[in-house]
């Protein structure tokens, strides 16, 4: 299938691009292997928030530019102290700014992994709602040995969707043992291992990658927008305690907007009148 992709906006370190309803957001910057630095992160920040606001954007797709990586994580060139420093001079950690919204925007995100995700690169596969990879991908997390970590979705997230290996009784394995693993020794994993871990969707050959992605993402269009942004946000509401709650209900009181009865009591309101909740159906 001949993909035309139609530009959204033009960035220095990444593309922001739409096709029947699906954004791509590609980090753009082969040389260091799709490495993000702060400018980065603006961007891709500023692509997401717009993924959330246009209507005519239902999933949106993380990925890297060329065949070699999909994100090596924070650019170690400008690796200061006290975070990655940008052209303001300023140090910052805004990845983490990302995954939160990766986590909040209410449609489904997927990262389509094209090589290496690695360190920072590989959290933000993980953060992720689905991962598609090729099968030349290579995952791992590097933070001990290069001077980082990732306490938080990098690890804890990671640790819940390691260990679904349907395997026999002995071999299989538990998600925080494994987590740690990957954690404390910065091995490298092939796409066949992390697809057994539990930590992608499904492994394609390189060259059917990108259609794979549109075919999933064409199944999702066909299912309901708000069925799939509850699944999300309860999902996360496990994990995300007074925060995923807070995101679940601000869902629940949207839908409670959407009924003639809450719309009864600002009527009432507006019409100095006492609302009559009474000739509202109650459910069992
Ligand atoms: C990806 C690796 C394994 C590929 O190895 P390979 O195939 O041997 O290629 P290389 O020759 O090494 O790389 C090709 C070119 O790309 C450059 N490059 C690769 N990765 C980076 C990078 N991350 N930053 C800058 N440049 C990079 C190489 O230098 C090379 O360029 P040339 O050809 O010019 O020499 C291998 O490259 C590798 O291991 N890369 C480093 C991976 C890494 O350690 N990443 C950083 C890990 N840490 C984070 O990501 C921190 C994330 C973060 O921001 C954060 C988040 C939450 C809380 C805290 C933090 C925090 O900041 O600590």
């Amino acid at each position: 299938m001949k993909v035309v992709w139609e530009n959204i906006k033009t960035y220095s370190d990444i593309k922001f691009e739409l096709y029947r309803g699906v954004a791509k957001i590609t980090i753009n910057r082969p040389n260091v292997y799709n490495a993000f630095r702060p400018e980065t992160n603006m961007q891709m920040l500023e692509a997401i928030d717009v993924c959330r606001e246009r209507n005519d954007i239902d999933i949106v797709v993380f990925t890297g530019e060329g065949d070699k990586a999909f994100c090596s994580g924070g650019d170690q060139n400008v690796k200061g102290s006290g975070g990655y420093i940008g052209k303001d001079g300023v140090p910052r950690l805004n990845v983490l700014d990302l995954h939160k919204k990766i986590r909040e925007i209410p449609k489904p995100v997927i990262a389509m992994v094209n090589g290496y995700a690695i360190g920072g690169g590989h959290v933000l596969h993980v953060v992720c709602d689905l991962t598609i990879a090729s099968d030349n991908a290579i995952f791992g997390q590097t933070g001990p040995k290069v001077g980082s970590f990732d306490g938080g979705f990098g690890s804890s997230y990671l640790a819940r969707h390691v260990g679904q290996k349907k395997a026999s009784y002995l071999s299989r394995m538990v998600g925080q043992k494994k987590a740690r693993e990957i954690w404390f020794l910065c091995e490298q994993y092939s796409a066949k291992e992390a697809l057994d871990m539990g930590m992608v969707n499904k492994v394609v050959p390189l060259k059917d990658l990108e259609n794979t992605v549109l075919e999933w993402c064409s199944i999702m269009q066909k299912r309901s927008p708000l069925a799939l942004r509850m699944i999300k946000r309860s999902l996360n509401a496990e994990l995300d305690g007074q925060h995923g709650l807070m995101q679940l209900a601000g869902d629940a009181t949207l839908l409670y907007y959407l009924t003639e009865e809450a719309q009864e009591g600002k009527t009432a309101f507006l019409e100095k009148r006492n609302p009559d909740f009474k000739k509202y159906p109650k459910f069992p």
